[in-house]
């Protein structure tokens, strides 16, 4: 039995070549396990002295929330601590944290704004 040489990696999706010794080599489609990206969720955490009004207006500028839905997030934070602004990506995720912080922090306002695995 001749040795068969060395196959190339298959491309991500098919399998090996099979020669099927008749002049015709088959591949087959395997289904990719691609996982989806993992995701996160933004909160916004109480504290006794930003504004209603920053809080209610952070919701609506950098989470697309309409004005009832930002108001009613910011009243359940006020009331229960934190509350979630959206769910994202990471580097979303990451990057709304960073630009509440830095609108907070230019405000004068201490408001916190974390992220955590969904
Ligand atoms: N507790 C604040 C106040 O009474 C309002 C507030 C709501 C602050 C939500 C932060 O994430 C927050 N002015």
């Amino acid at each position: 039995m001749p040795e068969q040489p060395p196959q190339p990696p298959a491309p991500p999706g098919q399998t090996p070549g099979r020669d099927d010794g008749d002049g015709t080599v088959a591949i087959e489609r395997v289904p990719q396990k691609t996982e989806p990206p993992r995701l996160y969720q933004v909160l916004l955490l109480n504290d006794d002295f930003t504004p209603m009004e920053f809080v209610v207006m952070v919701l609506q500028e950098y989470f697309r929330h309409d004005l009832d839905t930002a108001t009613q997030i910011m009243l359940k934070i006020h009331h229960e601590g934190r509350g979630v602004c959206g769910v994202f990506t990471k580097d979303v995720a990451a990057t709304k944290v960073e630009l509440v912080l830095a609108a907070a922090r230019r405000a004068g306002h201490p408001l916190q704004c974390i992220m955590e695995a969904a």
